[in-house]
């Protein structure tokens, strides 16, 4: 079977800190307890640090690629494809064995040596995770492996395309021809946030995708960021939903939606039009409308890293099924609480029913 699902991102590796552990990391590095960043010099030494000094856990990450995870997770098999850039070396073969195994292809770019495979530190206290990113090989991307004729078959036979915001840190291009191409053609564009330093500092490259995107999804600190950086006071979330709808959009024949996640309180979605139509919000609906989330008990909750992907993983996922938008929503809520009883981005195997 051919993708119908191609996600585009940094392939990463993450290197988990346990709770116990991560708070002295979190002070050494002077990293906030919850946030993703790209590590700058003074963030370096952590990865020799946390692997000879922490008692670590591998696990494969990267937002997009986990998002592919999660959407492979309730699709049938061979329906995902992911996409990104890694290193000829042993984290490349971990993350290719964990999209082998949770059946999502993996069609990377490798670069030769010395580029390495990136990597996250990823710091857990309580139940709040910091990231910290090498991206390495992963920001080597280029536009050209588009135009490979795996991947251009791959990106012609496909109908929904997921793209994360931390992607626009290197690779605007990239992301601008994938999504203008789908959007041209009719096709269902996905972008994530990822994190508050992308509309922080990314916005002119988000707006210039932005009229390419269907759907916009995003946590509460994302669009707080957002608010910030468009001048937007002290709006709330629903506004700032509401007004990242509206922005232009060049397939005027689709709504935009917004979808705004704010961990265990209510979700948030906004639409360009509560018109009824498939996918959207129904003409009865509120616009923007709450989604409760379920309630999950602490003892439940292992750790929150990869929880927002897998929620947009089986939103993605159900999308591609023709799920309507509230059943989306709901195995959004499922996957991602999957997630937090889990070590890392990781669901639960043998596959239970969503
Ligand atoms: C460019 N940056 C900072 C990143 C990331 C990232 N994925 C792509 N680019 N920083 C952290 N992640 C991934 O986010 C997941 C949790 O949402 C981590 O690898 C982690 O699995």
């Amino acid at each position: 079977m051919a993708p119908i699902v191609v996600s585009l991102g940094n392939p990463l590796l993450d290197i988990q800190v346990p709770p116990k552990e991560g708070p002295a990391y979190l002070e050494k590095y002077g990293l906030k307890s919850n946030d993703a960043i790209l590590a700058e010099e003074k963030h370096m030494p952590i990865y020799d640090d946390i692997v000879a000094n922490a008692t670590v856990d591998y696990v494969a990450g990267g937002a997009a690629q986990n998002a592919a995870r999660g959407a492979a997770y309730i699709l049938p098999a061979g329906s995902v494809a992911y996409i990104g850039s890694v290193g000829e070396d042993d984290l490349k073969q971990t993350l290719l064995s964990a999209n082998e195994a949770e059946g999502v292809q993996s069609a990377y770019q490798t670069q030769p040596a010395p580029a390495r495979t990136g990597a996250c530190a990823v710091i857990l206290s309580n139940h709040d995770r910091s990231l910290c990113t090498t991206l390495r090989a992963a920001e080597m991307f280029t536009p050209d492996h588009l135009a490979t004729p795996e991947i251009s078959q791959l990106l012609n036979g496909a109908k929904y395309f997921y793209i994360e915001g931390f992607f626009l840190t290197h690779g605007i291009e990239s992301a601008l021809e994938v999504a203008k191409k789908a959007s041209s053609s009719g096709k269902t564009v996905i972008l994530n946030l990822s994190a508050p330093f992308i509309p922080q500092f990314f916005k002119v490259q988000l707006e210039e995708l932005l009229p390419h995107v269907d759907i916009l999804i995003g946590n509460e600190s994302e669009a707080e960021a957002y608010r910030e950086a468009a001048g937007m006071g002290d709006a709330d979330l629903a506004q700032v939903a509401s007004t990242l709808a509206a922005m232009p959009k060049s397939n005027a024949s689709r709504p935009r939606l917004v979808v705004i996640t704010q961990g265990a309180d209510s979700t948030l979605v906004a639409s360009s039009s509560a018109s009824g139509a498939a996918g959207n919000l129904k003409t009865s609906d509120p616009n923007p409308k709450t989604y409760p989330v379920p309630a999950l008990s602490a003892d439940k909750i292992v750790d929150t890293n990869g929880a927002g992907d897998m929620f947009a993983g089986g939103f993605l996922g159900a999308l591609a099924l023709g799920k309507s938008l509230d059943e989306c929503i709901e195995i959004g809520h499922k996957l991602g609480q999957q997630c937090c009883g889990q070590i890392g981005p990781k669901l639960v195997f043998p596959k239970v029913q969503v």
